[in-house]
């Protein structure tokens, strides 16, 4: 899973991806805006994870990841600039999600926070830089359709096109349109900033995290939205000492680390779930689309898996830690073989039976 950070220039993005990855990336309300985006990949903390290696004491643990990238800021007039197209075409059709970074923090330079604003501004240019692909490809069906160069396939992809202008026009996003999965398909390769999963990350000064309830219920209306406060959790980050890091989180009523949560938030986002392998040689969380099956399950670890599929051996973590054992969940009768088309649970752990 890759997520970008995306945002005004000094709303925190840097920090946040600090705060995330445990980097140390410079932060400044002078950093260079063209640097190359910073990239990190982090571990989901997954207790089941940890529980399980305790269990089977295996040679090797693999925690799921998220890949994060932090951008060179945006601004108001992004969209009409280059900023998007480079931004777009390399980093962004590579991201499951965008995550927006929203400054409400007081800034020397910049002064009081306006993170209302500040959300509508970037939502303007996603739009914005959406209407111009959109407008440019019209155009150029039309100039075909003109030279009597026209196919079925470029009539259908025009009144999508059409139906996905009118909706900007109004104000709304191409993730906000019911496609089918032809539509879908059709406009996969356009990359629309609009139609990924979006959220909002709330970057709060330390002195008013948890005290935001009003301007989170705003936002929330339209965004789904989480809140950190970038720079205390950046310095969190940094700590060696798990225990001094604990109490200053406490203290803050921080109960889970800023990369925790906003895994957590990813996954329910971007409808992921979590299924198990577990072993002596390895303990491994593997990451599926909610509704997925044994079949795509056996996939994701290998194709072999999945052509040679037979059935799947499954039971579940909650279940193994009633039973004790392996041996307690067959004794209990939790134990289960299902079939390709079995949908996989968040917390299953699979053993593909397979052949080649
Ligand atoms: N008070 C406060 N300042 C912050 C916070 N997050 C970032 N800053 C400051 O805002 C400035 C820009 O931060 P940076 O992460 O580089 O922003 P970017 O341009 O979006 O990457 C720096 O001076 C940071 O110290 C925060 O949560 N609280
Ligand atoms: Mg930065």
């Amino acid at each position: 899973m890759k997520i970008g950070l995306l945002g005004l220039p000094n709303s925190g993005k840097t920090t946040i991806f600090n705060a995330l990855t445990r980097s140390e990336v410079e932060v400044s309300s002078y950093a260079n805006s063209k640097a190359e985006p910073n990239v990190a990949v982090v571990e989901v903390g997954d207790e089941r994870i940890t529980r399980l290696t305790q269990l089977y004491h295996p040679k090797k643990t693999t925690y799921a990841t998220i890949e994060i990238v932090d951008f060179a800021g945006l601004t108001e007039g992004s969209a009409r600039k280059d900023d998007f197209s480079s931004i777009q075409m390399n980093v962004v059709s590579n991201l499951d999600a965008i995550a927006l970074v929203v400054r409400n923090f007081s800034d020397d330079l910049t002064g009081a926070p306006a993170p209302i604003a500040d959300i509508e501004t970037i939502d303007t240019e996603f739009i914005l830089s959406d209407m111009i692909i959109t407008e440019k490809r019209l155009e150029r069906i039309a100039w075909s359709s003109k030279r009597g160069k026209t196919s079925n396939a470029m009539l259908l992809e025009e009144k999508i096109l059409k139906k996905i202008l009118e909706e900007l026009n109004r104000g709304r996003h191409v993730r906000d349109l019911i496609l089918n999965h032809n539509e879908q398909k059709l406009i996969s390769g356009f990359q629309f900033l609009t139609h990924k999963p979006f959220f909002v990350i709330l970057n709060s000064e330390e002195k008013n995290f948890g005290r935001n309830q009003d301007l989170l219920a705003e936002i929330e209306a339209k965004y789904k939205v989480i809140e950190f406060a970038g720079n205390f959790e950046m310095e969190l980050a940094s700590f060696d000492d798990s225990e001094d890091a604990r109490l200053f989180m406490a203290e803050m009523g921080i109960t889970e680390s800023a990369r925790d949560r906003m895994s957590r938030f990813a996954y329910e986002i971007l409808g992921h779930i979590s299924f198990i392998t577990v072993g002596t040689d390895e303990v491994r969380a593997w990451t599926l689309r909610d509704g997925e099956t044994a079949l795509e399950a056996a996939a994701t670890i290998h194709s072999d898996l999945c052509w040679g599929f037979i059935r799947a051996e499954c039971f579940s973590y909650d279940d193994l830690m009633v039973c004790g054992s392996e041996k307690g969940i067959r004794d209990n009768g939790c134990f289960r073989l299902e079939g390709k088309s079995y949908k996989v649970k968040d917390g299953d752990i699979l053993n593909i039976r397979f052949s080649i």
